[in-house]
């Protein structure tokens, strides 16, 4: 058995007898509480989509695109979100409000609902609603002044024809099963590679590298996340002169790139320095990289909706 650490602020606050309210269904309850069925298809099958939302300094960043990508994962799968776009903004608010939280993480989920055992979703009468605000530290902290090591893994992304990866769903096996072959490597990320050997990203970030001053990420036909951290780091990059592209990448790519590093609303900006044992750039972070880091960091103080 593991020793219990305490690994968030959220588990500590709960061993302190501080509750974190949730909410579920349109009503907040304490932590405790806050329980769902076994009976619910989103446990039975992974049936449902979910989003990872941080707040800076008072602000929601980017609250509204990860609602709209909730919505648009939602519509995917045929899932109907009991409430409306403005509602569910409004909850996401009042959830990090009902916390007394100003800097956090916010994790967003809709289940199919309550049904039968068996798969089929027309048993399941009601999608849940379930918002989350706690804290997050996907990687080591150290690793952002350093840089990370990462690997290529054998699992391969969905296809877009299976399970879209473009979908945020409530099963991310796909992506399990890659983080595990990272840390069986000793690293703490995998890039996923796609059915046809291109880069797609990794298991909870996207991926970009500078070759000669050119900011590329994969396409989101080679299955990357529509990531919003993607999104804005292209935004980025526009009033710093740096051009951007999407062309497919393949591994020699990721090695003989003169920087790398992944993007994701948990991860933020992590810079990469080896790939596969190969050494990226000179093994330190990029400037490039290190100017959209800054870039990213002070637009993450300003902007967003305000809780
Ligand atoms: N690819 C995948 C597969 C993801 O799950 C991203 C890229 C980055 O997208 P955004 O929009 O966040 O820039 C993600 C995001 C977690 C966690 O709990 C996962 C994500 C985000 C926040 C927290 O590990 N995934």
């Amino acid at each position: 058995m593991k020793k219990f650490t305490f690994a968030t602020d959220a588990s500590f606050a709960y061993f302190q007898g501080i509750s974190m309210k949730i909410f579920l269904d349109g009503k907040f309850c304490n932590e405790r509480d806050a329980k769902i069925s076994v009976f619910d298809h989103g446990l039975l099958y992974g049936d449902g989509v979910f989003e990872g939302i941080r707040a800076y300094n008072g602000r929601v960043f980017k609250l509204k695109e990860h609602i709209d990508r909730l919505f648009y994962s939602a519509k995917a799968i045929l899932l109907e979100i009991p409430m409306s776009h403005a509602e569910v903004m409004k909850a996401t608010i009042a959830t990090i409000k009902a916390n007394k939280l100003r800097d956090c993480y916010v994790r967003l989920l809709v289940t199919r609902g309550v049904g039968t055992l068996g798969l089929n979703p027309r048993s399941c009468k009601r999608p849940s609603v379930i918002i989350i605000a706690g804290k997050i530290q996907v990687y080591p902290a150290e690793l952002y002044a350093r840089g990370m090591e990462i690997v290529t893994v054998p699992t391969v992304r969905n296809l877009h024809s299976a399970v879209n990866p473009a979908i945020k769903s409530l099963n991310y096996l796909n992506n399990i099963l890659a983080k595990i072959e990272a840390n069986n490597a000793g690293v703490e990320e995998a890039v996923m590679l796609n059915a046809e050997g291109f880069v797609s990203e990794c298991t909870a970030d996207n991926l970009f590298i500078i070759k000669n001053g050119i900011l590329q990420t994969p396409p989101n036909s080679a299955g990357a996340l529509y990531g919003i951290t993607r999104n804005t780091v292209m935004e980025l990059a526009e009033p710093l002169e740096i051009k951007v592209t999407e062309p497919n990448l393949t591994r020699y790519d990721l090695f003989n790139a003169d920087e790398c590093f992944l993007t994701g609303t948990g991860a933020e900006i992590m810079p990469v320095i080896k790939i596969d044992g190969r050494l990226i750039g000179n093994g330190k972070p990029g400037a490039i990289t290190q100017k959209l880091v800054q870039a990213y960091r002070a637009l993450t103080q300003v902007s967003g909706e305000p809780i």
